[in-house]
């Protein structure tokens, strides 16, 4: 850690990406989905993170999207959220966060440039119109539905559907033009994302208690918790950015 602070003083940084996953939220007390006590360990992906899911039991789907909801609702941004926060509101740093992370945690801690690459868990789509609203607060029908009398379901991408093509080149472009891409806790397991960090030309830290698919390609690994290790890493580049 000491060597990679010295390098970010000398080469102050301007273009950053934070690409973020499930292990960012996990100190706010949300549970990640492949890490030890997971979602995934608990519940399978094909009973609730597909399409067919839905399309078999919209009720089961929603009541787990529910129970996400009200877990997200009652916990706070940490430490990791609110140095990105902090980080991008610098008028020297071009900082853009990815997020496989369909919490509102990173907005909620100030970061107001980010890409929600799966799309976001307080928004609904209906299932007809394709229309799209924000709802933060619990709906009192399962499933609920659109005025039209359609599903709405969680706007979120599921297993075999497309990412948002916008967010995904605006994501892509962000990488590649980064002069240092920061990866905080994500296993990258799941595509098209994970593949974004390999787009990077410029400086890649990963920050995970534990290695991965990455670790070897990154840099520099810190074995270590996002609280722990991005505060530290955040005042190193303000520090450079204002001296
Ligand atoms: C698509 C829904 C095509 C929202 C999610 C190429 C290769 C291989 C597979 C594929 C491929 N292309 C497509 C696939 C299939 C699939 C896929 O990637 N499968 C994987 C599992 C093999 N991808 C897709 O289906 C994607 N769609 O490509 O469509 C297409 C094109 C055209 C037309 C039709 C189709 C869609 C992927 C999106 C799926 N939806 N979620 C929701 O309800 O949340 S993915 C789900 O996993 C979440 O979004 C989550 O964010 C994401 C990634 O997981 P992570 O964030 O990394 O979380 P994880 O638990 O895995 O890891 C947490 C990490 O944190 C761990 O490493 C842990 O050590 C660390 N950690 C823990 N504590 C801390 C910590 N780190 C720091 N601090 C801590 N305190």
């Amino acid at each position: 850690m000491k060597e990679l602070l010295e390098r970010l003083s000398r080469e102050k940084p301007e273009r950053i990406v934070a690409l973020t996953g499930a292990g960012i939220s996990a100190e706010s007390g949300i549970p990640t989905f492949r890490s030890a006590g997971g979602l995934w360990n608990t519940f399978k992906v094909e009973d609730l993170a597909t399409p067919e899911a839905f399309a078999r039991n919209p009720d089961t789907v929603w009541q787990w999207y529910e129970s996400r909801r009200a877990q997200i609702r009652g916990v706070e941004p940490n430490a990791a959220h609110h140095a990105l926060g902090r980080l991008g509101r610098h008028p020297r740093v071009d900082l853009t966060v990815i997020t496989q992370n369909v919490d509102d945690l990173h907005e909620r801690a100030g970061s107001n440039h980010v890409l929600h690459l799966h799309g976001s868990i307080f928004r609904v789509r209906c299932c007809s119109e394709g229309n799209t609203f924000d709802r933060r607060e619990a709906f009192d029908v399962n499933p609920p539905r659109c005025d039209c009398g359609s599903l709405l379901r969680p706007d979120v991408v599921w297993f075999g559907e497309p990412l948002d093509l916008d967010t995904l080149n605006a994501a892509s472009a962000a990488v590649e033009r980064a002069e240092l891409l920061i990866v905080i806790g994500t296993s990258a397991t799941v595509y098209p994302a994970a593949g974004l960090a390999w787009m990077c030309r410029g400086y890649t830290i990963e920050i995970n208690p534990v290695e991965t698919s990455l670790t070897g390609y990154a840099q520099l690994t810190i074995r270590s918790t996002a609280s722990n290790a991005v505060p530290p890493i955040v005042d190193t580049i303000l520090g450079a950015a204002d001296g």
